[in-house]
């Protein structure tokens, strides 16, 4: 790994709102002052009660429980809009660019969403919507989608966002998990000159047995598509738009009132659906926000995520708006229609901060840099990473190539379950590192524990957890706060977590290796392995099955399964395709296995736990016998030797 310094750049350390000197007195005090400390930062929130106390957390078992600002008063929408009504009113707070780049770009300015808002908000409360009721959004990505989430927050209902690309099952189980009596969907989504059927695909979730609290849908007209409407049911946005008054007053909202759920997966089981508060996380996305990218008034900011993941929740929407700024939401594909569109894109709005995703940079250069070099990005001042480790290369032409050795890189490291940047370079205080996240940000009190849960101190490397709360944390699981305990807190007992390992450097920087557990990383999207296996299970020719992650050159890693067939049934190139299709059916594309090795029998223990450090390894092509390891505790060593042969016809 390279260890080079990569200096702030003189311009930003000459007007960048945080120095070197600066972020380190911040940190110090953010820790050793946290109560002082976290009640001034919250003053960047517009209070209706302000709150008098910040944390109120314990991750010990006795006492467990995470609150912030708990006596404080606010509504999350009059924060992103009508605060800004008075000095910001006209500027732009939405910059829409579409699909196709034959088409214009739409632009709402805070005035204008803030009215469209308010009707949304109406015609949320006129389909049944109350305070703390779910309301699912299945959408593409429109500025309605951006409405929608801030017409729940503003009467007080909680949303869940579900990503277009989720297939109906997904859909439904995400819907029933939260009781979810509302949708907002779209006719369809577009995405690379290609049509997503949202909307027929809400209709088959809702036609699953096990679906069956959704009293009402609204349905964007967004491409005109041809779609079936259920009378009583599902109505037209326009439509009911058109039908309500114009005016909403903000519900009045304790900080720890639930603002979203949203659905992740994780080492076991089913997704969970992680629970953001109002305030807490409202605070954390402006903050990092504001740090980070060290947000300026004028600047156009594009985060380049979808709305259905928390990078979209907190960087498209929540983070940006809070502060005033101009956010741009892109429809489309970073390559799409040529490798150039990314940064035809920046230059047609001349974003000023870019934020995107260590994938699409890899799939970006092996394309060529000529298809960069043709356009200008003199707009440019700041690029960002986010959602999987960055590899030194792509770190390289992100900055060198993207760039041209002008933008620091913002590379931050964070989770669903954090709600914003935990661990990331601020542009006019960090020297960088390519491929290091670099420090905490204020308030994260990172440690590397090992295995024991044993604090390493200096350079050391190990599992990465976080010894005390933020505001921007996860509060519970839906509906099972028992599970949140179970799996964020009792692996180190009175500590977060997190699921990655990390490296700290002489100089204290950290490095991200990655998870530690069964979660894999594919193109930045986390994919439970148990997810994938329950997938292939259900299927009637499989028995058994076993995922795990393998490295792919583009997507970080991508899915490798190993399936044993039912006594009777034969492996062939068909089944292959069945069974693929039918993981991407069950789950959604961003499932879809890159290896399916039909396998007799998997690498169990004598107590019938299944060896997956042996099929990472085999996956990863590693099948020397040094590299298997010992496998003398298997039930039957064979099987390994079987797979190993096997592997051949298939990888
Ligand atoms: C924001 C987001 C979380 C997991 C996380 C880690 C990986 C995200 C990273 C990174 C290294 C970074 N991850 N950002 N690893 N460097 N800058 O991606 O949330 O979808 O919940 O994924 O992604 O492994 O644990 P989420």
């Amino acid at each position: 790994m390279s260890e080079d310094l990569f200096p702030i750049p003189a311009d930003w350390a000459a007007h960048a709102r945080m120095n070197q000197t600066a972020r380190a007195a911040d940190y110090r005090r953010s820790l050793d002052d946290g109560d002082a400390y976290w009640l001034e930062q919250a003053q960047r929130l517009d209070w209706i009660t302000p709150p008098t106390r910040a944390s109120d957390s314990s991750f010990d078992e006795a006492d467990f429980g995470i609150q912030w600002f708990a006596d404080g008063t606010l509504n999350v929408s009059a924060n992103c809009l009508d605060r800004h009504l008075a000095e910001r009113g006209d500027v732009t707070a939405i910059l829409w660019e579409p699909d196709d780049p034959s088409e214009a770009p739409r632009s709402l300015t805070y005035r204008e969403l803030h009215a469209e808002v308010c009707r949304f908000a109406n015609v949320l409360k006129d389909a049944g919507a109350r305070r703390g009721d779910r309301i699912t959004i299945y959408m593409p990505m429109i500025p309605e989608a951006a409405m929608a989430l801030l017409a729940c927050a503003r009467i007080g209902a909680i949303h869940s966002v579900v990503f277009g690309g989720f297939s109906p099952e997904a859909l439904a189980g995400r819907i029933t998990d939260c009781d979810s009596s509302i949708v907002v969907t779209a006719d369809e989504g577009r995405r690379g000159g290609k049509r997503v059927p949202l909307k027929a695909n809400v209709d088959a979730a809702l036609a699953l047995d096990h679906c069956t609290s959704v009293r009402r849908v609204l349905v964007v007209r967004a491409t005109g598509g041809a779609v079936a409407m259920q009378p009583g049911r599902d109505s037209w946005y326009d439509e009911a738009m058109a039908g309500v008054a114009p005016d909403c007053p903000a519900e009045v909202m304790n900080a720890e009132d639930p603002l979203f759920l949203l659905y992740t997966s994780g080492s076991t089981g089913k997704p969970k659906g992680v629970v953001h508060s109002s305030g807490g996380y409202l605070l954390w996305a402006s903050l990092t926000h504001a740090l980070c990218f060290d947000y300026r008034p004028g600047d156009v900011w594009w985060c380049a995520a979808d709305v259905g993941w928390v990078t979209g929740h907190s960087y498209i929407v929540y983070g940006p708006l809070a502060n005033g700024a101009t956010t741009l939401m892109y429809e489309g594909l970073p390559s799409w229609p040529t490798p150039s569109r990314i940064w035809e894109v920046v230059d047609r709005h001349q974003v000023h901060t870019l934020f995107t995703a260590p994938t699409v940079l890899r799939a970006l250069m092996k394309e060529g840099d000529h298809h960069v070099a043709k356009t200008s990005r003199a707009s440019l001042q700041l690029l960002g990473s986010v959602g999987e480790p960055i590899n030194p290369e792509a770190w390289r032409w992100y900055h060198g190539v993207a760039g041209e050795g002008r933008c620091p890189i913002i590379d931050t490291w964070w989770q669903t379950e954090t709600g914003g940047a935990m661990i990331a370079p601020m542009p006019g205080a960090t020297d960088l590192k390519p491929g290091s996240a670099t420090f905490p940000m204020p308030g994260v009190e990172a440690q590397i524990v090992d295995g024991e849960g044993a604090v390493q101190d200096g350079a050391s490397e190990g599992n990465l957890v976080i010894a005390r709360s933020w505001p921007g944390q996860m509060r519970t699981v839906w509906n099972d706060h028992e599970r949140f305990f179970q799996t964020y807190f009792t692996t180190f007992p009175g500590k977060y977590t997190t699921g990655d390992g990390a490296r700290r450097d002489e100089d204290g920087y950290y490095w991200i290796t990655g998870r530690v557990d069964d979660v894999i990383n594919v193109s930045g999207h986390r994919m439970g392995t148990a997810e994938v296996e329950s997938a292939l299970v259900l299927h009637a020719t499989v028995a058994e099955a076993a995922v795990v992650g393998m490295p792919h050159d583009i997507k970080g890693q991508g899915i490798y399964a190993y399936v044993t067939l039912n006594v009777g049934e034969e492996p062939s190139e068909d089944l292959r395709r069945t069974l693929t299709q039918w993981v991407r059916s069950e789950i959604g594309p961003i499932a879809t296995p890159d290896v399916i090795q039909f396998a007799p029998g998997l690498p169990k223990t004598r107590s019938g736990k299944i060896m997956r450090r042996i099929l990472r390894k085999i996956a990863e092509g590693e099948v020397s016998a040094q590299a298997l390891g010992d496998v003398s505790t298997l039930a039957d060593p064979s099987v390994v030797a079987d797979l190993v042969r096997s592997r051949a016809g298939v990888a």
